[in-house]
C-alpha cells in the first residue's frame, strides 16, 4: 500500500527550520494569537470573544479540558485558546456556490490547512450517488434520506454513530438515547484514539476512570510528574497551575522523549513580573525512550522497596510506604511486590534510555515528597502496553497512599473539552449495565446491551461491508482515525455518510455511496429555540460540571444546532403520524427536549449519579463537581472494594537494526486535524509540516543528513505503509526515537496495532524505515 495522500496542492517550499526554543507562552503568544484572532474574526469580534472565553455566564473554551480557576481573570489569555475561538468565529463562509465551484476531487488534493482556512459551513449540503460536486438540501429532506437509511437495515448494527468531544453534554446525551433507541451500542468516540488506556487502567485499580484531583491539589502538592505530555502547546493553562504548585514549593519532573519548551521555561503572560523572569517549570528533566515509562515507574516502584528494606521513612510515615493506607485501603501488595523483585534494573534502564542515577534522583524525590501527583496524556495513552503502564503509575502512587489525599492523585489530562462529559452521558460502547437499567427506566424501553464498535472494531466492521450507515457527530474521522486510506476505503463501502460539522474537512470528502454535511452551531454562538436562548453544560478534567452559553451571531440561519438535529432525527425514526412513540423506542418528546434544554438536563438528573438538581447546581457560576469516590472517601467501587495494587510484566520496544521508533504528535499551530498554520514555533519548524524529528547520530548512522528529503515507510507484520516527501530535521530526542505530526502520519499507523485492553491505536510507536526521496521531488 502506498500513501497517495493529497500532495499536488500541499506547499512546503517555505519550510525552515531554526534552533529550537527552551521557554513557552511570553510575548510572541499573544502577537501570534492576535495576529490570528484578526485575520479571522476581525477587531470588534475578536475583543467580544475573547473577553467572554471561559468566564462566567461565557462559553466554555472549546481548547481544551483544563479546569478554569473559580475566579477567573478576565480575558484569562491562552494562546492555544484563542485560536480555537478564532477558528470557529471566523467570518470565512464555506457556502453552497463554494461547493459548486470545487469538486470532490479537487478538493480532496487540498490539505487539512486549506480545507479549514475555507471558513464555516452554512448550509447542509448532499452529495448524489455518482455525483462530483455536492449541492443544497432542505434540512427535512436530509433527516428523512437519514431516517430512511437507518429504516432499510437489516439489523441496527448496520449503523455507527461516532463522537468527537466537543459535544455538550445535553447533545450527548440525546444523541447515546437515539443510538440506543436505535438499537445499537455502536458508538465510537475520539476518546478510545485518546485517553481510553486511562480508563482501562483507572477503572480496574481506582474503579473509576477519571482524574482524582482538583485544581487545589495541584496548587499544593509536593511533587509533580509530567508525563507524556506537552502543556506549552496543548494545555497552556496547566502551566499557571504548574507555576502556582512551584511557588508553593512542587518540585517538577518531566518525563518526555522531546525537551518540550513550555516545561521547561514559561513566560506568564498574566504576570508581567512572570513575562519578564520566567519560570523555570521542571526540576528534573528524564529524557527517556519511547514507551519507556512502564520500567521507569517499575524503577521507582522498586527504589521505594528497597527504601523500605533499608528502613527509611516518607514524611510524616514511620515507614516508606503507608501501611495504614495500603491494608485498610488496597489489594494486592504481595504480588506487586513479587514483581518488582523479579524485575532487573539492566531492563529497567535499557527501556528508560535513563540512568541509574536518574531513577535514584527521582526515587529520591517521592522518599521526600508529603503529596504526589501524575499528570500525563498521550505519550503514556497510545502504545501497547499502556494499560500495564499506567496501572504501574497506580501502584506507584499507592505505595505511599497518594489517592485521595490533598495534593495527591492521578491526573489524566483530557484532551477535548468535553470528552469527560461525552462519557458521563453515556458516549461509550460498553456502558454499564447499571446505566442501562437507569436509562431504561426512564425511558420505558429496552436499550441494547450487547458492547458496540469502538473506532478500531467500526472501521474493520465498515472494511467487512457491515455498516450501511455512518454518522459523525463533530470530528474529522477519516484523517484523527489510523491507516488513513484503510480508514477511507472502509467508508466508501457504507451506503450514507453524514457529519455534523462546523468546519469542512476531509471527511467530507471520505464518503459512503451518498453523503450529507449538517452544519451546526460552534460552542461560541446563540442557541435560540423556540423557548428562548439554551445554554449547555461540560465536564472538565478535573469532573467540574458548568454552564456554557454562546454570544455570537450563528455563522448562518441555516444552521441547526447538535440537539436540535438529534431530536429531530429522533421524533422523525421513534413516533408515528399522530406523534406517538412506536413500540420499544425510547419514550421522550423530543421535540419538547429540543425547545427547552433543560427538559434534557432532567432527564440526566434521573439517569446519572452526581446530577440531582442539575438545573440548580448550573446557577452557581463554577457549576459544581461531580463525585468521586477515591477522591472524596477513599473508596473504590473495584470487584473487592479496595484499591487494586497489580503485578505487570515488562514490556517495552525494541528497536529494529536499522528502524526507528516514530511517535505522531502535535505541532504548536494545529488543534487535533484542524491546522491553524505551519508554525511550529516552540520546535524552531517554520513555514511546513513534513518534517521528522530524528536524533542526531541516527541521522549520520543511517546514512543521511540533516535537511534530506526522505519517505517515511512503517513496516508491520509484513505490510508496508509510505508517507512521502518529509524533511529531515536533527533533533533532540532519544537515539532510535522519532517524531513527526499527526494527520500527515496517520496513513502508517497500522489498524491493527492498538494498545491492549484498551483498543487505542498506537500513535506514539509506529516502527518505521527511512528512505532517500529524489532529489527535488517535494512540493
Ligand atoms: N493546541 C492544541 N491543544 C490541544 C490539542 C491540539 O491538537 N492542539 N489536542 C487536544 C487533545 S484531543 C488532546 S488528547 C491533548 C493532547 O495533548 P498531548 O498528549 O500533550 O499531545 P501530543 O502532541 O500527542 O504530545 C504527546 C507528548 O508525549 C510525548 N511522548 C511521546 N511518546 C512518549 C513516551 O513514550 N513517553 C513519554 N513519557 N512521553 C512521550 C511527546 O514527546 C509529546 O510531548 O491536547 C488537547 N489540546
Ligand atoms: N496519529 C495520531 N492520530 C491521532 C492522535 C495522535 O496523537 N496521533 N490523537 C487522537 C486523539 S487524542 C483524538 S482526541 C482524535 C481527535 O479526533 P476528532 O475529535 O475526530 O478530530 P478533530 O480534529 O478534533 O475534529 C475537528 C472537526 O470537528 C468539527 N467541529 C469542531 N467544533 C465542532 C462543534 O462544536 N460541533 C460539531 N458538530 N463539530 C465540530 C469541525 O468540522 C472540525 O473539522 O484524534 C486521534 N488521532
Ligand atoms: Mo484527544
Amino acid at each position: 500500500m502506498a500513501s497517495r495522500a493529497p500532495r499536488e496542492n500541499i506547499d512546503e517550499s517555505k519550510l525552515t527550520v531554526t534552533k529550537p526554543k527552551s521557554k513557552a507562552v511570553g510575548l510572541p503568544a499573544v502577537t501570534n494569537a492576535l495576529k490570528i484572532s484578526l485575520e479571522q474574526m476581525g477587531p470588534l469580534r475578536s475583543v467580544q470573544t475573547l473577553l467572554a472565553v471561559n468566564q462566567v455566564d461565557g462559553f466554555d473554551c472549546m481548547g481544551c479540558a483544563w479546569p478554569e480557576h473559580d475566579k477567573r481573570h478576565t480575558a484569562e489569555f491562552c494562546e492555544n485558546g484563542a485560536k480555537a475561538v478564532a477558528e470557529e468565529a471566523t467570518r470565512r463562509r464555506v457556502t453552497p456556490e463554494f461547493f459548486a465551484s470545487h469538486s470532490i476531487a479537487e478538493l480532496k488534493t487540498r490539505d487539512d490547512y486549506w480545507l479549514g482556512q475555507q471558513g464555516r459551513l452554512t448550509h447542509p449540503m448532499l452529495l448524489d450517488e455518482g455525483a462530483t460536486h455536492y449541492r443544497p438540501v432542505d434540512w427535512d429532506d436530509a433527516l428523512e434520506l437519514i431516517a430512511q437509511e437507518i429504516r432499510d437495515m437489516d439489523s441496527p448494527d448496520q449503523a455507527v454513530f461516532y463522537t468527537s468531544g466537543r459535544t455538550s453534554n445535553e447533545a450527548a446525551f440525546a444523541y447515546q438515547l437515539l443510538v440506543r433507541g436505535v438499537g445499537t451500542n455502536n458508538l465510537p468516540d475520539c476518546s478510545n484514539m485518546c485517553h481510553e488506556s486511562s480508563g482501562s487502567a483507572l477503572v480496574e485499580t481506582i474503579g473509576i476512570g477519571k482524574g482524582s484531583v482538583s485544581l487545589k491539589d495541584v496548587e499544593t502538592a509536593s511533587l509533580i510528574f509530567v508525563a507524556g505530555q506537552n502543556p506549552g502547546t496543548n494545555h497552556p493553562r496547566m502551566l499557571s497551575s504548574l507555576e502556582k504548585a512551584k511557588k508553593n514549593g512542587a518540585v517538577i519532573v518531566s518525563v518526555n522523549p522531546l525537551p518540550e519548551a513550555g516545561l521547561l521555561k514559561f513566560e506568564n503572560p498574566q504576570n508581567l513580573v512572570g513575562m519578564m523572569v520566567g519560570t523555570e517549570l521542571t526540576d528534573d528533566f528524564l529524557q527517556i525512550r519511547a514507551g519507556g515509562d512502564q520500567a521507569l515507574f517499575q524503577g521507582l516502584g522498586k527504589y521505594l522497596l528497597e527504601a523500605e528494606g533499608a528502613g527509611r521513612t516518607s514524611p510524616g510515615l514511620r515507614t516508606v510506604f503507608d501501611h495504614d493506607f495500603i491494608s485498610k485501603h488496597t489489594v494486592g501488595l504481595d504480588a506487586y511486590v513479587k514483581q518488582l523483585e523479579d524485575v532487573g534494573w539492566e531492563d529497567i534502564l535499557e527501556a528508560t534510555g535513563l540512568t541509574m542515577g536518574q531513577i535514584s534522583a527521582t526515587g529520591e524525590r517521592l522518599l521526600a515528597s508529603k503529596a504526589t501527583i501524575v499528570c500525563w496524556a498521550m505519550g503514556l495513552t497510545q502504545h501497547k502496553h499502556s494499560v500495564p503502564t499506567l496501572r504501574d503509575v497506580v501502584n506507584v502512587l499507592l505505595l505511599q497512599g497518594n489517592i485521595g489525599k490533598p495534593g495527591a492523585g492521578v491526573c489524566p489530562v483530557r484532551g477535548h473539552s468535553n470528552v469527560q462529559g461525552d462519557r458521563t452521558m453515556g458516549i461509550f460502547e460498553q456502558m454499564p449495565e447499571k446505566f442501562h437499567d437507569r436509562l431504561d427506566q426512564e425511558f420505558q424501553f429496552r436499550s441494547p446491551r450487547a458492547h458496540g464498535y469502538d473506532t478500531v472494531a467500526a472501521i474493520r466492521a465498515m472494511r467487512d461491508g457491515m455498516v450501511r450507515v455512518f454518522i459523525g457527530m463533530g470530528g474529522n474521522f477519516v484523517r484523527a482515525a489510523p491507516d488513513s486510506e484503510t480508514t477511507e476505503q472502509s467508508l466508501a463501502n457504507t451506503r450514507l455518510t453524514v457529519q455534523i460539522s462546523t468546519k469542512l474537512n476531509h471527511s467530507h470528502l471520505a464518503t459512503g455511496r451518498r453523503a450529507l454535511i449538517l452544519p451546526t452551531l460552534g460552542r461560541t454562538e446563540r442557541d435560540t429555540q423556540r423557548t428562548g436562548d439554551q445554554r449547555v453544560t461540560v465536564e472538565d478534567s478535573m469532573s467540574a460540571v458548568h454552564a456554557s452559553r454562546g454570544r455570537l451571531k450563528p455563522a448562518s440561519e441555516h444552521l441547526m444546532s447538535e440537539v436540535a438535529i438529534v431530536c429531530n432525527l429522533a421524533h422523525r425514526l421513534f413516533t408515528d403520524s399522530d406523534g406517538h412513540p412506536l413500540p420499544n423506542t425510547p419514550k421522550a418528546a423530543w421535540l419538547a427536549l429540543r425547545d427547552d434544554y433543560s427538559l434534557i438536563r432532567k432527564h440526566i438528573a434521573a439517569v446519572l449519579d452526581g446530577f440531582e438538581n442539575f438545573e440548580e447546581k448550573i446557577q452557581n457560576p463554577g457549576g459544581f463537581v461531580l463525585p468521586h469516590r477515591p477522591r472524596d472517601a477513599r473508596e473504590f467501587d473495584t470487584a473487592s472494594g479496595k484499591a487494586h495494587f497489580t503485578a505487570n510484566h515488562l514490556e517495552y520496544l525494541r528497536v529494529p537494526e536499522g528502524r526507528l521508533i516514530l511517535q505522531t504528535l502535535r505541532s504548536h499551530d494545529q488543534y487535533n486535524t484542524t491546522i491553524y498554520g505551519k508554525d511550529d514555533r516552540y520546535r524552531g519548524i517554520h513555514g511546513g509540516r513534513r518534517v521528522v524529528l530524528v536524533n542526531e547520530s541516527d541521522v549520520s548512522e543511517l546514512g543521511f543528513e540533516d535537511g534530506d528529503m526522505v519517505h517515511l515507510v512503517s513496516e508491520f507484520r509484513g505490510t508496508e505503509r509510505r508517507a512521502e516527501n518529509f524533511r529531515i530535521v536533527s533533533y533532540s530526542t532519544p537515539k532510535g526515537c522519532a517524531a513527526a505530526y499527526y494527520p500527515e502520519t496517520n496513513v502508517l499507523v497500522p489498524l491493527d496495532s492498538v494498545a491492549d485492553i484498551s483498543g487505542t491505536p498506537t500513535s506514539k510507536s509506529v516502527i518505521v524505515r527511512l528512505e532517500p526521496a529524489g532529489a527535488g521531488s517535494h512540493g
